[in-house]
């Protein structure tokens, strides 16, 4: 038999969150880092991602060397514990600094600590041995379409992700879209923008993008056709599955929960690209809900990674000769119902 191809599986710390939302406070105490690489390990996940200061706390109060210091550190837990880092991604919607935006606040000091952070998350990235630089652009966008200038926006986040390439020659930004919350309205809402700015920097080759579910389905979109397309230009380096019930806050709920088609869309999606086969992982960007008790505080990962690897064999024992045929002879309410029969099991 053909050898299958095998996934790998990454989940970062924030995803073991404690409960709390804009409404109330945290469900759940909070955990160590440690204890939380102990779980990833114990559940048979091959990576962790990191924003910068998941790797390096207070990021903003250290000196180069400590970070330094800190992220070698980092680096040889992880190592130990046999787990790769995904990726690194500045978290430039805490700050004071990024009240009004990061790269395209309407203040250079603030643009200036965005670009800045970013060129030390690229430095983590090196020290972790990633090459990967994900880039939520949280803040970037409006609330008011007044406030800023869309066009120079756009120059603004060229000239950001160029500094970004210049500071590193091997560092690949992986855009990742979503097209609104916090903002109103964000600057780069779905993958055709992210792969459309790629081609304004000064290295198109090394900007590419992450696919959430999440995030596609709030942009009204289908994510496995946000992941043919990122993949037909050979540019989705992440992801981040999820699923989202409809046009709301974004939920991050385990994948498959809202829709299980839409999800068996998007493994059929992956499989028939190729995803993972030069090294991708398959990030669950997922929260428990917030009612969880402590005790059941792991189930929405495994449950996801469960969900996605029951619908790689659903998508590897699809019958494609009997929808060839049914396709042929343009009965798509036969098509339909046989993907329904076989997602049901019969
Ligand atoms: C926000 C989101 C982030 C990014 C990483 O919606 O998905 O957690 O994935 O910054
Ligand atoms: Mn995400």
């Amino acid at each position: 038999m053909l050898k299958q191809h095998q996934y790998q599986f990454c989940f970062g710390p924030w995803n073991l969150s404690e409960g709390q939302d804009p409404y109330g406070p945290t469900t759940r105490p909070a955990q160590t880092f440690d204890w939380k690489l102990d779980q990833l390990k114990k559940l048979g996940f091959d990576a962790m991602m990191f924003h910068d200061d998941d790797a390096i706390p207070d990021i903003d109060s250290k000196s180069d060397a400590q970070i330094r210091k800190e992220a070698r550190e980092l680096k040889k837990k992880l190592a130990d514990a046999g787990i790769a880092a995904e990726m690194v991604a500045p978290r430039l919607w805490f700050s004071p600094m990024t009240i009004d935006g990061a790269y395209t606040s309407n203040d250079p000091k603030c643009r200036k600590y965005a670009i800045d952070r970013s060129l030390r998350s690229i430095d983590i990235a090196n020290y972790l041995g990633t090459d990967i630089l994900v880039l939520w652009l949280a803040r970037e966008g409006t609330y008011l379409r007044e406030s800023k200038n869309g066009r120079r926006s756009v120059d603004l986040l060229v000239q950001a992700f160029d500094k970004m390439l210049a500071h590193d020659k091997t560092i690949r930004l992986a855009i990742e879209p979503k097209p609104n919350e916090p903002m109103d309205h964000a600057y780069l809402p779905t993958i055709g923008h992210a792969l459309a700015i790629a081609q304004l920097t000064r290295d198109t080759k090394r900007v590419g993008c992450l696919i959430e579910s999440a995030h596609a389905i709030l942009a009204g979109l289908d994510p496995a056709d946000e992941i043919d397309f990122a993949m037909a230009f050979g540019k989705l380096w992440s992801l981040h599955l999820n699923d989202q019930n409809g046009l709301k806050f974004d939920q991050d709920k385990p994948f498959g929960s809202a829709n299980l088609r839409v999800a068996f869309t998007q493994v059929r999606a992956l499989e028939r690209n190729g995803y993972g086969k030069k090294g991708e992982y398959v990030c669950f960007d997922v929260h428990p809900f917030r009612p969880t008790k402590v005790e059941h505080w792991l189930a929405h990962l495994d449950n996801s990674r469960r969900t996605f690897l029951r619908l790689v064999e659903k998508a590897r024992t699809f019958d494609n000769q009997q929808a060839q045929q049914l396709i042929g002879d343009r009965n798509y309410a036969a098509l339909d119902q046989m993907v329904l029969n076989h997602l049901m099991g019969k």
